[in-house]
Protein backbone atom coordinates (compact mmCIF):
# COMPACT_ATOMS: atom_id res chain seq x y z
CA UNK A 1 0.00 0.00 0.00
CA UNK A 2 1.25 3.73 -1.37
CA UNK A 3 1.32 5.82 2.18
CA UNK A 4 3.29 8.55 0.47
CA UNK A 5 0.01 10.65 -0.11
CA UNK A 6 -1.27 10.20 3.35
CA UNK A 7 2.12 11.30 4.87
CA UNK A 8 2.37 14.82 2.28
CA UNK A 9 -0.98 15.89 3.40
CA UNK A 10 -0.13 14.90 7.00
CA UNK A 11 3.16 17.32 6.49
CA UNK A 12 0.73 19.99 4.60
CA UNK A 13 -1.67 20.28 7.52
CA UNK A 14 1.22 20.50 10.19
CA UNK A 15 2.75 23.33 8.15
CA UNK A 16 -0.15 25.28 7.75
CA UNK A 17 -1.13 24.53 11.13
CA UNK A 18 1.52 26.13 12.71
CA UNK A 19 0.27 29.83 12.09
CA UNK A 20 -2.88 29.41 12.18
CA UNK A 21 -3.69 30.32 16.08
CA UNK A 22 -0.14 32.41 16.48
CA UNK A 23 -1.95 35.74 15.94
CA UNK A 24 -4.92 37.05 17.95
CA UNK A 25 -3.93 39.39 20.02
CA UNK A 26 -4.06 43.33 19.53
CA UNK A 27 -1.78 44.72 16.65
CA UNK A 28 1.51 43.81 17.73
CA UNK A 29 1.25 42.17 21.33
CA UNK A 30 1.18 38.22 20.88
CA UNK A 31 -1.40 37.29 23.20
CA UNK A 32 -2.14 33.63 23.23
CA UNK A 33 -5.29 33.71 25.10
CA UNK A 34 -8.01 33.70 21.94
CA UNK A 35 -5.68 31.08 20.81
CA UNK A 36 -6.07 28.72 23.46
CA UNK A 37 -10.12 29.19 23.73
CA UNK A 38 -9.73 27.98 19.73
CA UNK A 39 -7.50 25.02 20.35
CA UNK A 40 -9.59 23.93 23.55
CA UNK A 41 -12.42 24.39 20.97
CA UNK A 42 -11.03 22.25 18.00
CA UNK A 43 -10.11 19.87 20.55
CA UNK A 44 -13.30 19.28 21.64
CA UNK A 45 -14.74 18.95 18.04
CA UNK A 46 -12.67 16.53 17.24
CA UNK A 47 -13.14 14.48 20.34
CA UNK A 48 -16.88 14.72 20.21
CA UNK A 49 -17.07 13.56 16.45
CA UNK A 50 -14.36 10.90 16.44
CA UNK A 51 -16.00 9.44 19.93
CA UNK A 52 -19.15 9.90 18.10
CA UNK A 53 -18.60 7.85 15.20
CA UNK A 54 -16.80 5.23 16.54
CA UNK A 55 -19.47 4.80 19.25
CA UNK A 56 -21.87 4.77 16.50
CA UNK A 57 -19.96 2.11 14.36
CA UNK A 58 -18.90 -0.07 17.27
CA UNK A 59 -23.24 -0.23 18.75
CA UNK A 60 -23.89 -0.73 14.90
CA UNK A 61 -21.79 -3.67 14.46
CA UNK A 62 -22.13 -4.99 18.08
CA UNK A 63 -26.02 -4.64 17.33
CA UNK A 64 -24.94 -6.35 13.83
CA UNK A 65 -23.11 -9.40 14.77
CA UNK A 66 -24.67 -10.49 17.99
CA UNK A 67 -25.37 -13.78 18.36
CA UNK A 68 -29.01 -15.13 17.41
CA UNK A 69 -28.74 -17.69 19.91
CA UNK A 70 -26.16 -19.12 22.60
CA UNK A 71 -24.80 -22.11 20.32
CA UNK A 72 -23.84 -19.99 17.50
CA UNK A 73 -20.37 -20.09 15.76
CA UNK A 74 -18.98 -17.06 14.60
CA UNK A 75 -16.62 -17.11 11.16
CA UNK A 76 -13.17 -15.71 10.67
CA UNK A 77 -12.59 -12.63 8.99
CA UNK A 78 -13.83 -12.16 5.32
CA UNK A 79 -11.89 -9.13 4.64
CA UNK A 80 -8.43 -9.65 2.59
CA UNK A 81 -4.86 -8.63 4.08
CA UNK A 82 -4.81 -5.44 2.06
CA UNK A 83 -8.86 -4.15 3.68
CA UNK A 84 -7.40 -4.91 6.94
CA UNK A 85 -4.17 -2.88 6.51
CA UNK A 86 -6.04 -0.29 5.10
CA UNK A 87 -9.01 -0.26 7.94
CA UNK A 88 -5.81 0.33 10.54
CA UNK A 89 -3.37 2.63 8.95
CA UNK A 90 -6.32 4.89 6.97
CA UNK A 91 -7.89 6.15 10.40
CA UNK A 92 -4.70 6.60 12.13
CA UNK A 93 -3.01 8.71 9.86
CA UNK A 94 -6.35 10.82 9.96
CA UNK A 95 -6.16 11.16 13.62
CA UNK A 96 -2.39 11.85 13.48
CA UNK A 97 -2.99 14.29 11.33
CA UNK A 98 -5.32 16.03 13.79
CA UNK A 99 -2.87 15.22 16.44
CA UNK A 100 -0.05 16.68 14.95
CA UNK A 101 -2.26 19.97 13.65
CA UNK A 102 -2.94 20.28 17.54
CA UNK A 103 0.19 19.89 19.21
CA UNK A 104 1.76 21.93 16.08
CA UNK A 105 -0.88 24.89 17.62
CA UNK A 106 0.00 24.25 21.30
CA UNK A 107 3.37 24.03 20.75
CA UNK A 108 3.15 28.11 19.02
CA UNK A 109 1.04 29.36 21.43
CA UNK A 110 3.13 27.76 24.57
CA UNK A 111 6.38 29.40 22.80
CA UNK A 112 4.08 32.80 22.63
CA UNK A 113 3.12 32.25 26.39
CA UNK A 114 6.50 32.21 27.44
CA UNK A 115 8.03 34.84 25.44
CA UNK A 116 7.56 37.88 27.41
CA UNK A 117 6.60 41.41 25.32
CA UNK A 118 8.62 43.97 25.07
CA UNK A 119 7.90 47.13 27.92
CA UNK A 120 5.98 44.85 30.04
CA UNK A 121 5.13 46.23 32.81
CA UNK A 122 6.63 44.42 35.68
CA UNK A 123 5.10 43.46 39.09
CA UNK A 124 6.65 41.33 42.04
CA UNK A 125 4.32 38.68 43.10
CA UNK A 126 4.86 36.54 46.50
CA UNK A 127 2.27 34.15 47.58
CA UNK A 128 2.17 32.98 50.99
CA UNK A 129 -0.47 30.99 53.03
CA UNK A 130 -3.07 32.44 52.58
CA UNK A 131 -2.65 35.61 50.61
CA UNK A 132 -1.09 37.68 47.68
CA UNK A 133 1.21 40.73 47.69
CA UNK A 134 2.35 42.81 44.66
CA UNK A 135 5.30 44.97 44.91
CA UNK A 136 6.04 47.30 41.90
CA UNK A 137 9.41 48.33 40.51
CA UNK A 138 8.72 52.11 42.89
CA UNK A 139 8.35 50.23 46.16
CA UNK A 140 4.71 50.07 46.47
CA UNK A 141 3.11 47.01 47.87
CA UNK A 142 -0.30 46.09 47.43
CA UNK A 143 -3.03 43.31 47.95
CA UNK A 144 -4.91 44.07 45.06
CA UNK A 145 -3.38 43.63 41.44
CA UNK A 146 -3.48 47.32 39.71
CA UNK A 147 -2.31 47.13 36.42
CA UNK A 148 -2.30 49.15 33.29
CA UNK A 149 -4.85 48.15 30.47
CA UNK A 150 -3.32 48.06 26.92
CA UNK A 151 0.23 47.01 28.40
CA UNK A 152 1.33 43.68 28.76
CA UNK A 153 2.51 42.58 32.47
CA UNK A 154 4.84 40.30 33.65
CA UNK A 155 5.04 38.77 37.02
CA UNK A 156 8.14 37.93 38.81
CA UNK A 157 6.42 35.31 41.81
CA UNK A 158 7.85 33.11 44.33
CA UNK A 159 6.38 31.72 48.07
CA UNK A 160 7.26 32.72 51.28
CA UNK A 161 5.76 29.28 52.38
CA UNK A 162 4.81 26.26 50.79
CA UNK A 163 3.39 25.79 46.43
CA UNK A 164 0.89 27.91 45.38
CA UNK A 165 -0.69 28.22 41.57
CA UNK A 166 -1.52 32.01 40.42
CA UNK A 167 -4.29 31.58 37.94
CA UNK A 168 -5.84 34.21 36.44
CA UNK A 169 -8.66 32.91 34.60
CA UNK A 170 -9.62 35.55 32.76
CA UNK A 171 -6.73 36.05 30.67
CA UNK A 172 -5.79 32.04 30.34
CA UNK A 173 -3.05 32.27 32.45
CA UNK A 174 -1.20 30.11 35.42
CA UNK A 175 1.84 29.82 36.89
CA UNK A 176 3.26 27.70 39.79
CA UNK A 177 4.79 30.04 42.69
CA UNK A 178 7.88 27.89 44.89
CA UNK A 179 9.77 28.91 48.09
CA UNK A 180 13.23 29.28 46.39
CA UNK A 181 12.51 29.98 43.20
CA UNK A 182 11.32 32.60 40.96
CA UNK A 183 8.82 31.76 38.22
CA UNK A 184 7.05 34.08 35.71
CA UNK A 185 3.91 34.72 33.88
CA UNK A 186 2.72 37.36 31.62
CA UNK A 187 -0.43 38.71 30.57
CA UNK A 188 -2.20 41.58 28.28
CA UNK A 189 -5.01 43.78 29.69
CA UNK A 190 -6.20 44.86 26.79
CA UNK A 191 -9.04 46.95 28.25
CA UNK A 192 -9.59 48.40 31.74
CA UNK A 193 -12.03 45.84 33.66
CA UNK A 194 -11.76 43.96 36.99
CA UNK A 195 -11.24 40.78 37.55
CA UNK A 196 -9.56 38.14 40.10
CA UNK A 197 -6.60 35.73 40.94
CA UNK A 198 -6.99 32.79 43.04
CA UNK A 199 -4.68 30.14 43.94
CA UNK A 200 -5.09 27.10 42.34
CA UNK A 201 -2.62 24.48 43.54
CA UNK A 202 -3.77 23.50 47.27
CA UNK A 203 -2.08 25.29 50.00
CA UNK A 204 -4.09 24.12 53.41
CA UNK A 205 -6.62 25.28 55.33
CA UNK A 206 -7.78 28.90 53.37
CA UNK A 207 -6.59 27.71 50.10
CA UNK A 208 -9.87 28.36 48.88
CA UNK A 209 -10.07 31.86 50.32
CA UNK A 210 -6.61 33.06 48.66
CA UNK A 211 -7.97 35.24 45.94
CA UNK A 212 -7.14 38.57 45.43
CA UNK A 213 -9.38 41.34 43.01
CA UNK A 214 -6.77 42.51 39.95
CA UNK A 215 -7.92 45.09 38.04
CA UNK A 216 -6.61 47.09 34.64
CA UNK A 217 -7.11 50.97 35.29
CA UNK A 218 -6.12 53.36 32.40
CA UNK A 219 -2.84 54.56 31.79
CA UNK A 220 -3.40 58.15 33.58
CA UNK A 221 -5.23 56.27 36.58
CA UNK A 222 -2.84 53.58 36.83
CA UNK A 223 -0.12 55.96 37.12
CA UNK A 224 -1.89 58.42 39.23
CA UNK A 225 -2.51 55.68 41.78
CA UNK A 226 0.68 53.97 41.44
CA UNK A 227 2.86 57.38 42.17
CA UNK A 228 0.09 58.28 45.01
CA UNK A 229 0.91 54.83 46.97
CA UNK A 230 4.66 55.23 46.66
CA UNK A 231 4.29 58.56 48.37
CA UNK A 232 2.65 56.73 51.49
CA UNK A 233 4.25 54.56 53.35
CA UNK A 234 3.62 50.80 52.48
CA UNK A 235 1.14 49.30 54.50
CA UNK A 236 3.17 46.14 55.75
CA UNK A 237 6.59 46.56 54.68
CA UNK A 238 7.18 43.29 57.02
CA UNK A 239 5.13 41.33 55.14
CA UNK A 240 6.98 41.44 51.91
CA UNK A 241 10.43 39.37 52.05
CA UNK A 242 12.66 40.75 49.17
CA UNK A 243 13.20 37.70 46.88
CA UNK A 244 16.69 36.48 45.64
CA UNK A 245 17.37 37.70 42.24
CA UNK A 246 16.52 35.19 39.14
CA UNK A 247 18.97 33.14 38.20
CA UNK A 248 18.32 31.13 35.18
CA UNK A 249 15.23 32.01 34.62
CA UNK A 250 14.69 34.78 32.54
CA UNK A 251 11.93 34.94 30.34
CA UNK A 252 13.05 35.35 26.19
CA UNK A 253 11.59 38.93 25.79
CA UNK A 254 13.47 40.91 24.03
CA UNK A 255 16.33 38.39 23.46
CA UNK A 256 13.97 36.09 21.48
CA UNK A 257 14.90 33.29 23.53
CA UNK A 258 11.33 31.19 24.22
CA UNK A 259 11.71 28.77 26.42
CU1 LIG B 1 -3.61 27.61 47.42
Amino acid sequence: MNIGPALRILGAVVLTAVPAFASGGGAEIADPAAGWDELWKHFLIDVTLIGGVFGAVALYWLFKYRADNINQVGTGPTITRAQMFGWALIPAFIFMADDFYLAANGWTLWNTYRTVPKDALEVKVTGSMWQWNFEYANGVNSDVLKVQAGRPVVLRMTSDDVAHAFFLPKYRVTEDLMPGRITYLWFYPKEAGKTYVTCVQFCGASHADMSADVEALPAEQFNNWLASAGAKPAPDASGGQPAPAASGEQPGGASGKAL
